[in-house]
């Protein structure tokens, strides 16, 4: 079988180093002083469990101008270009298509993913790139990040179990994380996230037929031999399986390489509205991933990027005026 086993060790980020420092790199590099978490506690924790949760970070206020837009899409879907994405199943062909070919009642259904829907929403933007979300990022990348993907979702995703990296991928596929940030608290009954703590670094690489990436052409197993084969292991090595059961202005920061997934639901009217941003660095992704090469337009806050999206132009910051109103 072809292909790499395992990240490139020489540029994997400093944090997932054996020989990692965390005192030395907080004396060593100028960071912000007026964080709301202990960074140093965060990181050891990320370090060992590869997520952390930062508690009440995220003004209210600002994740309800980001779900107004939401339902303008969801009311309006005429009106946008954003791509949304229903499957049947998971394991079936997506079926991905512009908001203005599906109707509401189909976007309000279960198996909905909402995509990028920060190309529209300048508050989505804001939240994407709200700054104690970025300066632990650019804590554990030692790099400024670049937001790269955004999912927004209005029931559970119940996604079978995986990790990011062989789908998500920038020029450095280990400078990648993601952030669940929850529009409500979460309900038990609405198909919560779940996750194995330790498996980014206790669970070995899984070899696809083409090396660590999963490619719809070239790959010789499925997503689901890989569920499969990340379940045997996690429970062979005993990991803790955990469920994300977190409140409105929380925060989960989780690895490229956690071991994840969407639990069944178990009450089909329970709402689990969130947003899930995925992020890398800014020297892994210096152009929008769908024109590689080309110079991308950008929008930068708190240290943060976002580039435009090429193949819509005219849709950008369709909504702007709720997020012009937020000024933190
Ligand atoms: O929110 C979920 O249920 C799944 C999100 C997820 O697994 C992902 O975006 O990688």
């Amino acid at each position: 079988m072809n292909g790499p086993r395992d990240f490139d060790t020489e540029t994997l980020p400093w944090i997932d180093r054996e020989n990692a420092d965390i005192s030395e790199f907080l004396k060593t590099h100028q960071l912000r002083a007026d964080l709301p978490y202990n960074l140093e506690e965060k990181l050891n924790f990320w370090k060992e469990n590869g997520y952390v949760v930062l508690e009440q970070v995220i003004p209210h206020e600002l994740i309800d101008l980001y779900w107004s837009d939401v339902m303008e899409l969801i009311n309006n879907p005429s009106k946008f270009k954003t791509y949304v994405q229903i499957d049947r199943d998971e394991f079936k062909p997506k079926l991905m298509r512009h908001a203005y070919e599906w109707t509401t009642g189909q976007i309000l259904g279960k198996m909905v993913k909402i995509n990028d829907f920060h190309n529209q929403s300048l508050a989505a933007k804001k939240l994407f790139l709200y700054k104690d979300i970025i300066s632990f990022l650019e804590a554990i990348f030692n790099s400024p990040v670049v937001g790269m993907q955004s999912l927004s979702f209005l029931y559970g995703s119940q996604q079978p179990t995986h990790a990011d990296y062989p789908w998500v991928t920038a020029k450095i596929p280990s400078n990648l994380a993601a952030a669940w940030i929850p529009v409500e608290d979460v309900h038990i009954n609405s198909g919560p996230l779940y996750y194995f703590a330790g498996s980014h670094k206790k669970v070995k690489k899984f070899n696809f037929g083409n090396g660590i990436f999963y490619s719809g052409q070239y790959s010789t197993k499925t997503p689901l031999d890989y569920a499969r084969y990340l379940d045997n292991q996690c429970k062979e090595l005993n990991l803790e399986k955990q469920t994300l059961l977190i409140k409105k202005g929380d925060v989960l920061i989780w690895h490229s390489a956690l071991v994840h997934g969407g639990s069944i639901i178990n009450d089909p009217n329970q709402t689990r509205k969130s947003f899930v941003c995925h992020y890398s660095s800014a020297q892994a992704l210096p152009f929008h991933r769908e024109a590689p090469g080309a110079e991308p337009k950008k929008f930068k806050l708190n240290n943060g990027t976002i580039y435009e999206d090429p193949r819509i132009p005219d849709q950008e910051n369709l909504l702007k005026e709720r997020g012009e109103t937020f000024k933190g």
